[in-house]
């Protein structure tokens, strides 16, 4: 598959081709691939080196990146080349070893083949950069035309596995799944852009051989545009700059999408609904150095909203320095630009029939969460009795966008309401308390918005379901996979998501196709992946799962984030995926991930875990003169006190937690996925730099190790890839064999497998 230039230098240097398939041996050298353009006055063609680099190795050169290393330093030598043919599909590599997967899987990348299949298991490497065709709509129209071109192990392209899904359905009527999994970065987001791409667009696209469509199916192209459009408008506001990934998603999202049924062979798009989970509020209040908060902020004070809405916002002289909560990190990134972004959220906004009321109001309510931040506090008696800082102007500014009385946002936020029997009792509270409450509004005003803003996405393409169980294709787009220098709370509840999923993919792909053997007595070898039900045990287990215990430290009087890590490493001190005390700091502790092990810092969990608002702020912004505020948080209070009514004297409520509500969600989603037909999509990273046509093998072979797809490979080479029912082969293949009926039987005979014994052997 390699075109003449790098056929023609791979033959002039075999040694480059070998040592490709020993990179993965070898974690200190890069390939890379450089294109040497000629003059422009020249005919020749562009020349296309292949280098090879030893990365950040500082011992060597300070200055340079990276540092050329010779190629003899990188061991022995492969034979046979003639042997390596590319494969598209790798359990048709006639060698599976590690080392050729890995080199078979970066050729086809450094040839801007992105996607490699296992069978039907798909692989997308992340290029890192746009490659010219690879997504046209031409591409759509020829998937959805050529039957020759969906085979996926053919022709490996997220939209042939789109097309399998909706095939899927159409023909099976089976609800299908679409799971991207692969580590933060890897390109989980922009594979679930492409699928959503695929069905706006394949939605105009006339079957093969169909009559023209009729003229009276419902706004299909309007839904498509919706579908299109709420995209931008979840990044703006859940996905944010991290050091893994400029664009990370700071929540999860299972996206189903509905379609009408035509004719028997047809099905058309008319809505879709977006489950959403855990999105990490904390990102609001801080970040660390070189990430961001969410996008939709520095849009806001990008330069592109109009002058007079700048001026309602009393934001126009400022910029995102101006803000604490923006200041931890960076206020631009290299590949974004938040003033067109602003704009596409705009008119993101208009197509899915936000009203320009809401629109206004909420685009203030930011701006109020902004000046929020921004509001310090000062000490206004000897006993330490705290006030907001009302020198600068920031107080008034929150106060009139967020609707509520400076005063009475003052006393909220620094001192503490008790009732005891018919009294309530006011008490102050610290610098350190009062920031606290100030952050806690922060998060909760903007959770709010958000699950406000995700309702209005869902409301303008809801479809009339009058029965829940009409199946869908659901894509499944979570946060991937993240180890940072800090582990808080959120990371192990990503980490954990993650975990469920690939305990998903072993069962379906790996333990499925192993009782398959057993039961067609097809000789195997097990699979050597490691089982990581042992990890999810270690986090959800009722008893003595890490976040159910978190729970129960929350709902004791004197809980503490010592007690609780205390408590779990007692439970848990024989447990060999777990591990606190020295080296470890006091309050960290360690869990060996299927991906790698990753450090916890404990530090506010239960905080963080309860997620509550205390309920004199919860009152006081269901009485804000700003009416989108008011409305949101009059609805929580109306559910809190429906709640409260339905409470048996003398019993609490139990705890509703941010990790309870997540294990939770989590089972309900791994139920779907369960009765589902799946996809499955692995997303791998090419290299730690965001950087294009970049390989760092080490980082690879990791991925392609822990996620399984090596496994994967080996297990489906075992058995037999190409499984046709016996009446569909004896349909395909009749025709190779004369006189068919006579010699094979006819073709209503009812014991197909005789008929395909004879059939094969004839053939
Ligand atoms: P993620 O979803 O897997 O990370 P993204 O889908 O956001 O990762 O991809 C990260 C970045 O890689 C994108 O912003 C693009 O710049 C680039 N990229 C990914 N896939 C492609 C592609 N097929 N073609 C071109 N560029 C691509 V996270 O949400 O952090 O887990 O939580
Ligand atoms: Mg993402």
């Amino acid at each position: 598959r390699m075109n003449a230039e790098e056929t023609s230098y791979f033959v002039k240097h075999p040694d480059l081709l070998f040592h490709a398939a020993i990179l993965s041996r070898n974690p200190a050298m890069d390939l890379k691939r450089e294109m040497i353009m000629p003059n422009s006055n020249s005919d020749d063609i562009p020349e296309v080196r292949y280098k090879l680099y030893r990365p950040h190795d500082h011992k060597f050169n300070k200055t340079q990146k990276y540092q050329t290393c010779s190629i003899s330093e990188l061991g022995p030598r492969i034979s046979s080349i003639e042997s390596m043919a590319i494969q598209a599909d790798m359990v048709k590599c006639p060698d599976i070893t590690e080392p050729f997967i890995m080199w078979n899987m970066l050729m086809r990348f450094l040839n801007d083949e992105i996607y490699t299949s296992i069978g039907d298991i798909l692989i997308c490497v992340n290029p890192f950069k746009n490659i010219k065709g690879l997504y046209d709509n031409e591409r759509i129209i020829a998937v959805k035309e050529q039957p020759d071109l969906q085979d996926l192990s053919e022709s490996p392209h997220v939209y042939n596995m789109a097309n399998a899904a909706i095939n899927g359905l159409t023909y099976k009527n089976k609800t299908q799944s679409i799971i991207i999994s692969g580590e933060s970065g890897a390109g989980k987001t922009e594979q679930t852009k492409k699928c959503l791409h695929f069905y706006s667009h394949s939605s105009s696209v006339p079957l093969p051989y169909s009559k023209p469509r009729s003229a009276t199916i419902p706004d299909s192209d309007s839904i498509s545009s919706r579908i299109l459009s709420a995209n931008p408008i979840l990044e703006a506001f859940g996905n944010a700059k991290t050091v893994r990934n400029n664009n990370s998603s700071r929540f999860g999202k299972w996206m189903k999408i509905r379609f009408r049924r035509v004719s028997s062979e047809e099905i058309v798009m008319v809505g879709c609904h977006t489950d959403h989970y855990l999105l990490e509020k904390a990102r609001l209040v801080s970040h660390s150095a070189n990430e961001r908060t969410f996008h939709i902020f520095y849009q806001l004070l990008s330069g592109g909203l109009e002058t007079d809405l700048l001026n309602k916002f009393q934001l126009d002289d400022k910029s995102a320095n101006y803000f604490y909560y923006l200041s931890f990190g960076d206020s631009e990134v290299d590949n974004i630009d938040d003033e067109a972004e602003l704009n596409t959220t705009l008119a993101a906004f208009e197509t899915l029939g936000f009203e320009p009321e809401e629109i206004e109001a909420l685009l203030a309510s930011l701006a109020g969460v902004l000046f929020l931040g921004n509001v310090d506090f000062v000490e206004t008696d000897s006993d330490g009795t705290m006030a907001m800082d009302s020198s600068t102007p920031d107080l008034n500014s929150c106060a009139s966008l967020l609707g509520v009385n400076p005063d009475r946002l003052d006393r909220a936020v620094t001192t503490k309401e008790r009732t005891v029997r018919t009294e309530t009792i006011i008490s102050p509270l610290s610098k350190e308390q009062s920031t606290s409450f100030r952050d806690a509004l922060a998060k909760a005003i903007y959770g709010a918005i958000f699950d406000w803003v995700m309702m209005k996405v869902n409301e303008s393409m809801k479809v009339p379901v009058k029965n829940t169980m009409v199946p869908f294709i659901g894509i499944l787009d979570i946060f991937g996979f993240e180890i940072f220098e800090e582990n808080c709370f959120e990371q192990l509840c990503i980490n954990y998501c993650n975990e469920k999923l690939q305990k998903h993919f072993v069962e379906q792909i790996i333990k499925k196709e192993e009782a398959m053997y057993k039961e067609e007595q097809v000789t195997y070898t097990s699979s050597e992946i490691v089982d990581n039900s042992d990890v999810l045990e270690l986090i959800e287990d009722r008893r003595i799962g890490i976040l159910p215990m978190l729970d129960e430290e929350c709902k004791v009087n004197k809980g503490s984030d010592k007690g609780f890590l205390s408590k779990v490493t007692k439970a848990h001190k024989n447990n060999n995926r777990f591990k606190a005390g020295a080296p470890f700091k006091e309050a960290e502790f360690m869990i060996d991930h299927y991906a790698g092990r990753v450090k916890y810092e404990t530090t506010g969990w239960m905080e963080r875990n309860k997620d509550e608002l205390p309920a004199h702020l919860e009152a006081m912004m269901a009485k804000s003169q700003n009416s989108f505020l008011k409305g949101l948080f009059a609805v929580k209070l109306e559910a809190k006190e429906k709640l409260e009514k339905t409470k048996l004297p003398g019993h609490k409520h139990a705890l509703v937690s941010e990790s309870g509500e997540f294990i939770k969600q989590l089972n309900s989603l791994a139920d779907a996925l369960e009765s589902s037909q799946p996809h499955f999509i692995r997303c791998i990273k090419p290299n730690s730099h965001k950087e294009a046509s970049l390989i760092e093998p080490e980082l690879v072979v990791e991925q392609l190790r822990y996620s399984g797809v090596l496994e994967a490979v080996k297990i489906r080479k075992q058995g037999y890839p190409f499984r046709p029912k016996h009446n569909d082969f004896i349909q395909r293949y009749w025709s190779l064999v004369p006189n068919f009926e006579k010699t094979v039987g006819d073709f209503n005979s009812v014991d197909d497998d005789e008929r395909c014994i004879t059939l094969v052997t004839l053939l």
